[in-house]
């Protein structure tokens, strides 16, 4: 099993972002413990040097396989079903700009682009449909950008309380059906499906060779370990479909992030 974990390049609030801050240190200590590699949530890609970041991976021997890109919608607003078009098409640019950084880490080709709540949260008062149907084309669009480059996107089911835009891995399926883009698939988060699933193991053989990318946390939110998931029968019907992509710790930084990451590396590889 190869592991990652999330690290902000920026100052976030997203909560469950579990190393945020002094890049160098940050990664030293996340190859220290073990982890092959380190999920990046870059909120715009202007903002970093993309060739210090690249140094500073390389350096401690560690993989890129998934680009977060939430806090565009978390600190700037941005969604691809905003009312506003021009606030629409900034989000569309937006994650178009992520191709080329996607591209310049993509190892063992498994680098993808994450699709969270960049996509939205539908406004009360807004129509579904015609929200659903610019979705749609901006993932579309999206996913076309990406392809020439061997990008992948994922759309992440999340949670009813974050957005009511695709909660789960049914919902997240009918859209890929939708969007009809091979280099377009899901990313599935265990702390949302254990809200949102009628049953985690399930969900998963239904989603089988469209997830490219997973996110662990625990019931809590917590490392995992640290609530009442069942990590071992997840796992097992994870790789099950033949999943070869990495699972990606994205958990709170309790009771900080250096003791919840090393609690899940060894929990987690205690577990397969
Ligand atoms: C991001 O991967 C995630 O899981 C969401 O909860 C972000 O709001
Ligand atoms: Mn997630």
């Amino acid at each position: 099993m190869k592991l990652s974990i999330v690290l902000s390049t920026q100052p976030a609030q997203f909560q469950a972002a579990t190393f945020k801050g002094d890049l160098d240190a940050n990664l030293a200590r996340i190859a220290g413990l073990g982890y092959d590699g380190v999920e990046l949530a870059i909120r715009d890609p202007k903002l970093i040097d993309l060739d210090g970041l690249d140094r500073l991976v390389r350096k401690h021997n560690l993989v890129v396989p998934a680009i977060g890109t939430g806090q565009a919608w978390g600190e700037e607003g941005l969604s691809f079903t905003d009312p506003d078009p021009a606030i629409r098409r900034a989000a569309i640019e937006r994650i178009k700009s992520h191709v080329p950084v996607a591209a310049r880490f993509k190892a063992e080709r498994l680098a993808v682009i994450i699709i969270g709540l960049v996509r939205g949260i539908v406004k009360p008062g807004m129509d579904h449909a015609q929200a659903m149907a610019w979705l749609t084309d901006a993932l579309r669009e999206c996913s076309d950008a990406a392809r020439p480059q061997g990008i992948r996107l994922v759309l992440e089911p999340i949670n009813r309380y974050e957005t009511t835009l695709i909660n789960n891995a049914a919902q997240g399926l009918e859209l890929i059906e939708r969007v009809g883009a091979d280099n377009f698939g899901l990313l599935l988060d265990t702390f949302h499906m254990n809200i949102e699933e009628p049953n985690i193991e399930d969900s998963i053989r239904q989603a089988g060779d469209r997830i490219f990318h997973f996110h662990v946390a625990d019931s809590n939110r917590w490392h995992p370990g640290a609530g009442h998931l069942d990590f071992k029968s997840i796992l097992r019907a994870l790789f099950a479909t033949g999943y070869v992509g990495f699972v990606s710790g994205e958990f709170m930084p309790v009771p900080d992030a250096a003791t919840g990451a090393q609690k899940a590396i060894e929990y987690l590889r205690a577990k397969t």
